[in-house]
């Protein structure tokens, strides 16, 4: 544990530690370029913009070493116009990248954890935006779970500012994983650590189509659990408290911010989708760990959700746990897992749906909080074997179509043996078509050449390959979670 009174000097080169080593060595570039080189055809309806955001460290941290989720974020932007695509990337200009680029050297500590960070920036935010590009409301936001959305032009990328809906979200934090009900435009949101670090304080928000916050719900949950995405569907919304718990007293050690704790249960709060703290009720279920659902749906009751769902938290980040059990790299895999909770009941069911370690799982959005059929997700193929999805060389080299009512694969796309995949994008291939029917856009990270290369895969025959490949001629960090924007939307 660090001793939070003492301030190591930065180190002034990124040091030789896997977080800023081999795919995830900071790229760290703001470019604009004209053209990019295309193989294949661009399908020429493919009208719109493509956004991405992942953490790109600025400048090595204080502390000499991090973790992936911290680093600054950066987004990205792919123009798409007659079958010709330009690209630009720019940093989200937080308080923390302000504030470290006028010192010229890293100010912030730990992954949330100020207590880590340089005395002179006590009470500031330590903000990111690195984790999920979001267009709701002509608004493209940079979210970040522990902190404001911060909106960016969604032209130029030159930043705006905290987005908090006009005034009308108090909450400290915003999920970066909000749900849209397309056929509403109604956006749904949480903060979790609403009232501040380690708070079990949970705002729900509503906002219509115009970003009015119609609703809003406060509860204290059962722990302060890391509740990285959530589901909404007709009549219910479902916040998972899953034990990698945050505790105060630790943090202010300079510990880590998250811990496996399979001494706790997972714990659904279920309200309904415009309840209040009143209506909620809870099941319990054993300790699970998801980043990640498809969607979810109800039947009367019954909620049925998909998600990437594994039996411990799935990375080596917070063990041994608190009974000094090990990571166990087989129990930690997430597989597509099918959760059925019922609201009146109280019950809990799981089925596994695919044995395959499985991350970023996507669908048609045009389906979100609504019953889907089809799910996309990034599969761990061939036998790689590495243990932790979220770093490095992921392995997740497959990108698969999922159908929910067969119940099985039905289409798949290898990217190659020295090959990972960034999440994949859907997009309708015309206004009605039924779903999943459209283009994969996926972001390949070839280790061969340490380039990337953006492909466009029809999204009903995976196993033709990539229609387009559009390369890039420089590697980009990591990315976690994109959309895409048809170009009606992001033009001015
Ligand atoms: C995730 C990513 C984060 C984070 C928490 O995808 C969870 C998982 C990029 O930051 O802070
Ligand atoms: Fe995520």
């Amino acid at each position: 544990m660090l001793n939070a009174s003492v301030s190591p000097q930065p180190p002034t080169r990124f040091p030789d530690v896997p977080v800023y080593s081999g795919w995830c060595s900071p790229s760290r570039i703001e470019a604009d370029i004209f053209e990019l080189e295309v193989e294949g055809e661009v399908p020429a309806e493919l009208n719109g913009r493509l956004y991405q955001l992942g953490p790109d460290p600025q400048l090595p941290n204080r502390l000499g070493d991090d973790v992936l989720f911290n680093g600054d974020g950066l987004m990205r932007m792919f123009t798409f116009a007659d079958g010709h695509v330009d690209y630009r990337s720019r940093y989200v200009l937080t308080e923390k990248l302000k504030l470290e680029r006028a010192a010229r050297r890293s100010l912030f500590g730990a992954y949330r954890n100020p207590y880590t960070d340089d005395l002179t920036v006590r009470g500031k935010s330590g903000g990111t935006a690195n984790t999920s590009a979001y267009f709701h409301n002509g608004k493209l936001l940079a979210l970040k779970e522990d902190s404001l959305p911060v909106e960016m032009d969604p032209a130029t990328l030159e930043t705006i500012g905290l987005y908090d809906f006009d005034g009308a979200v108090t909450s400290k934090t915003v999920t970066a994983h909000p749900r849209t009900d397309p056929r509403t435009g109604e956006h749904f949101f949480f903060g979790y650590e609403a009232k501040g670090l380690a708070t079990r304080d949970v705002a729900y928000y509503v906002a219509d189509a115009h970003g009015k916050i119609i609703h809003e719900t406060w509860f204290e949950g059962p722990y302060c659990g890391f509740m990285h995405d959530f589901v909404v569907t007709d009549d219910y919304v479902v916040f998972p408290f899953m034990p990698a718990v945050a505790d105060l007293d630790r943090i202010k050690a300079g510990g880590k911010h998250w811990q496996w704790d399979p001494t706790k249960d997972t714990q659904f709060a279920i309200m309904p989708r415009y309840g209040t703290t009143e209506e909620i009720r809870y099941v319990s279920a054993p300790p699970r760990f998801a980043f990640h659902f498809f969607n979810a749906h109800n039947d009367g009751t019954t909620i049925t959700i998909d998600g990437s769902i594994a039996e411990g938290f799935h990375s080596p980040y917070s063990y041994p746990d608190t009974l000094g059990n090990a990571f166990d790299p087989v129990a930690s895999t997430p597989l597509v897992r099918r959760w059925t909770l019922d609201y009146a009941e109280g019950t809990f069911g799981e089925e596994v749906l695919l044995p395959e370690c499985t991350e970023f799982p996507v669908i048609d959005d045009r389906f979100e909080t609504g019953t889907n059929r089809v799910g996309f997700a990034l599969v761990r193929g061939g036998g790689q074997t590495h243990p932790d999805v979220m770093h490095g060389p992921l392995g997740l080299n497959t990108i698969v179509r999922y159908d929910f009512e067969k119940s099985q694969v039905v289409s798949s796309y290898v990217l190659g043996a020295t090959s990972s995949g960034q999440e994949a994008i859907f997009v309708p291939r015309y206004d009605g078509a039924s779903e999943g029917d459209g283009y994969l856009l996926l972001l390949a990270n070839r280790y061969d050449t340490m380039l990337n290369e953006l492909i466009v895969l029809d999204a009903v025959k995976l196993e033709d390959g990539p229609i387009a490949t559009v390369k890039l001629p420089f590697r980009v960090h990591f990315a976690f979670h994109g959309c895409w924007v048809p170009q009606y939307l992001s033009e001015g």
